[in-house]
């Protein structure tokens, strides 16, 4: 029989001003987040890129199996296979398989196949998600809500690099196997996403485009309003 299960006491962080202020500036710090496509050549420390990934990495995740593997890249000749790889799907998608409504929808964010931000950021941060256990011998491998987990992992990654100033891209070329094969992956790591990561262009320019007011978003007990 299984032993039974440990507990430990839980080291509650607490921030060291009031609770509405911190969450005011923590939100006033990734509403400010944009995704950017023109990064500068400015080097980032790895260490900088250690810490946003382990940041990452203390997501919560389905039965805590951490189903994720952020491949860190600064090398330029794999910087340019990637962009290669990624500019020979994207070319695809904008010619042929992208429909009219997709494409009109993207018109405002002015993208296009041309992927010069996967060699110009310093790093690239390839996601996967491990669609088994790798450490897990003796169970059953299984691995549970693996979108959610690498999904809330990713989140955290990006909030983590805004809040040390650093800027960031959510790439998605669709299909992404070209990452398997260049970065060497074993055949149970699935692409996820790719996140150039660096400090933004001196003149570096993002879309006119806003987000959803909180009354647009947030529904407060059942529809129609709260009953007080
Ligand atoms: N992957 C393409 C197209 C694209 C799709 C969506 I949905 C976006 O929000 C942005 C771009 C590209 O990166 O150009």
């Amino acid at each position: 029989m299984a032993a039974a299960p440990q507990f430990i006491p839980y080291d509650h962080w607490k921030p060291d001003e009031p609770p509405l202020n911190a969450a005011q500036r923590f939100q006033q710090c990734v509403s400010k987040r944009r995704t950017v496509r023109h990064f500068s050549n400015r080097p980032v420390p790895k260490e900088l890129i250690e810490s946003i990934i382990a940041a990452a990495g203390s997501a919560p995740s389905g039965a805590n199996k951490q189903p994720w593997r952020f491949v860190a890249i600064d090398d330029p000749e794999v910087k340019r296979e990637i962009r290669d790889g990624a500019e020979a799907e994207e070319q695809l998608f904008y010619d042929q398989r992208a429909p009219e409504r997709w494409l009109g929808d993207l018109h405002q964010l002015g993208t296009d196949a041309h992927k010069p931000h996967l060699e110009d950021a310093p790093w690239l941060i390839a996601v996967f998600k491990l669609m088994q256990d790798e450490y897990d011998n003796n169970l059953s491998g299984g691995v549970y809500y693996v979108n959610e987990s690498v999904g809330i992992a990713c989140g955290l990654l990006l909030a983590a690099a805004q809040h040390a100033g650093l800027a960031t891209l959510t790439h998605t070329p669709s299909p992404m196997q070209f990452l398997c094969q260049i970065l060497q992956r074993p055949a149970y790591e699935r692409p996820f996403l790719l996140i150039p990561v660096g400090w933004p262009a001196d003149d570096c320019m993002v879309p006119d485009i806003t987000r959803k007011p909180l009354d647009e978003i947030m529904a407060h007990n059942r529809s129609g309003g709260s009953s007080t």
